[in-house]
C-alpha cells in the first residue's frame, strides 16, 4: 500500500468489456476465459475501483428472455451492493450484431434505424435501473467503405433525429441522465462519421436537447486521428461539455490499441491529467475517470488485475507529478513572465475608447520578436518533474 493505491474517492471506473476482454484480435481467438459480470464487480472493488460500466449485452445477452434478463440484473445489483460499487455509465451495443453491419442510427434501411431505437430505449431503461447518470453513444458502425452508398449529410441528419428522439425519451421517463457522444475516426468502419471530439462538439450545438448532451473523448481515438487529446479535452471543458472520459494508451498511426493508461506517450498523459486535475488553475474535472482499455494479449487473469491497478496508479502518480510541477516556483516564474497585467484588460472586449488606446500603443514588434521565451527550460522542468527528479 502506498499513496498511489486507488480508493473509491478517486472515482475510477472500468467497463465490463475492458477487464473482461478475453484477448481476441482479428488474427486469433481468445486467450483468457470469459469472466462473469458479478465476479468482475468483486475483483474491481478489491482493486480499489469505484464504478463499473457496461453495454446492454455485456450483462444481458442479445437473445435473453425477459425472465433471464431480470435474473441477471437482480444478481448484478446484488454484487454491486455487496461490493460497494456503482454503475456511473451505461451504453448500447449497436455494433456487434450483423443487423448493424451498415450502421445503426445512420443505416439506409429504416427498419435497422427502428431496431436501433428499440434497442437503445431498452438499454437506457437498463442503465437507469442500475443508477447510471451518464449514457454514452459510440457509433462504431456509423460509417462507410463504399462511400457512394449514402449522402454523408443524410447520415448526420439521421443521427440527429435519433439523438433528439432518445433525449426526449430519457427526459420523458424522468431519468435525469446526460448523454455523452464518443468520436472515433475509423475502425471498425473505413471511415466513421463525426471522427473527432471537435466534430461532436459542433454537432451537439445543433441538437434539440443540447443542454443534456456532451462528449466522451478517448485518448486512443484522438491520437489515431493525429490530434492532441489534451487540446480536445480542453475544448470540451471550456464548452462545459466534458461529461465523461475514456482513458487509455495509444501509439500514433496504429489501429485502436486500448493500452494501459499512461503506458504510451507519458508526457501527453501527464498534460491530460494536469488539465483534468486543474493543478495549473482552471476548473477541475469532477466526473468519472473511466479506463476504456484492456490487458495485453500475453496476460492471464492475474495480468488483467495488474493492468487495472496500473491504470489507476499511473493516473494518481501523474496527478502528484502535475501538482509538484505547478507548485515549483521556477515553473510559476516562467509562466508568469509571459503575462502583462496592464495590457490584458485592453484586449478583452471591444469599445471605441479601448480600441483607440490600443491603436496608439507603440508595441515594437521587432523587440518582442527578439525575446526568447524560456520554453526549453519550462519543458525540461516538466520532464524532470515527470521523471521524479523534483518534488515529493
Ligand atoms: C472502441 C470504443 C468502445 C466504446 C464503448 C462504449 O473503440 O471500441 O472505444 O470501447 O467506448 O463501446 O461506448
Ligand atoms: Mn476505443
Ligand atoms: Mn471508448
Amino acid at each position: 500500500m502506498d499513496r498511489y493505491d486507488p480508493t473509491r474517492k478517486d472515482r475510477f471506473s472500468f467497463g465490463l468489456w475492458t477487464v473482461g476482454n478475453p484477448g481476441r484480435d482479428p488474427f486469433g481467438g481468445p486467450v483468457r476465459d470469459t469472466l462473469a459480470p458479478t465476479y468482475i464487480v468483486k475483483k474491481l472493488s478489491e482493486c480499489g475501483a469505484w464504478g463499473v460500466n457496461l453495454h446492454d449485452n455485456d450483462l444481458v445477452p442479445f437473445d435473453a428472455t425477459a425472465k433471464q434478463r431480470d435474473k441477471l440484473v437482480r444478481e448484478f445489483k446484488k454484487a454491486l451492493a455487496d461490493h460497494g460499487m456503482v454503475v456511473p455509465m451505461a451504453t448500447t451495443n449497436l455494433f456487434s450484431h450483423p443487423v448493424f453491419k451498415d450502421g445503426a442510427f445512420s443505416a439506409n434501411d429504416p427498419k435497422v434505424r427502428a431496431f436501433a431505437l428499440q434497442k437503445s430505449m431498452a438499454a437506457i431503461d437498463l442503465g437507469a435501473e442500475l443508477g447510471a447518470k451518464t449514457y454514452v453513444f459510440w457509433g462504431g458502425r456509423e460509417g462507410s467503405e463504399a462511400d457512394a452508398c449514402r449522402d454523408p449529410r443524410a447520415a448526420i441528419a439521421r443521427t440527429r433525429d435519433a439523438l433528439d428522439y432518445l433525449c426526449a425519451y430519457a427526459e420523458d421517463q424522468g431519468y435525469g441522465m446526460r448523454f455523452a457522444l464518443e468520436a472515433k475516426p475509423n475502425e471498425p468502419r473505413g471511415d466513421i462519421y463525426f471522427p473527432t471530439t471537435g466534430h461532436m462538439l459542433h454537432f451537439i450545438s445543433t441538437l434539440q436537447h443540447e443542454y443534456m448532451v456532451g462528449v466522451n473523448p478517448e485518448v486512443a481515438h484522438e491520437t489515431m486521428a493525429g490530434l492532441s487529446m489534451t487540446h480536445s479535452v480542453a475544448q470540451a471543458m471550456e464548452a462545459g461539455k466534458l461529461f465523461h472520459i475514456d482513458l487509455n494508451g495509444q501509439k500514433i498511426g496504429r489501429y485502436d490499441q486500448d493500452l494501459r493508461f499512461g503506458s504510451e506517450d507519458t508526457k501527453q498523459a501527464f498534460l491530460l491529467v494536469r488539465l483534468l486535475e486543474g493543478t495549473a488553475g482552471g476548473q477541475k474535472y469532477t466526473g468519472p475517470l473511466h479506463f476504456d482499455a484492456h490487458a495485453y494479449r500475453t496476460e492471464d487473469e492475474a495480468g488483467v488485475w495488474e493492468f487495472a491497478k496500473g491504470c489507476m496508479r499511473t493516473y494518481k502518480i501523474l496527478a502528484a507529478r502535475a501538482a509538484s510541477f505547478d507548485a515549483d516556483p521556477a515553473v510559476r516564474a516562467l509562466i508568469a513572465e509571459q503575462r502583462d497585467a496592464k495590457l490584458e484588460p485592453l484586449l478583452a472586449g471591444y469599445d471605441r475608447k479601448k480600441s483607440a488606446a490600443l491603436r496608439k500603443l507603440d508595441l515594437q514588434p521587432d523587440r518582442i520578436a527578439a525575446r526568447g521565451l524560456g520554453y526549453e527550460r519550462l519543458d525540461q522542468l516538466l520532464i524532470e518533474h515527470l521523471l521524479g527528479v523534483h518534488g515529493g
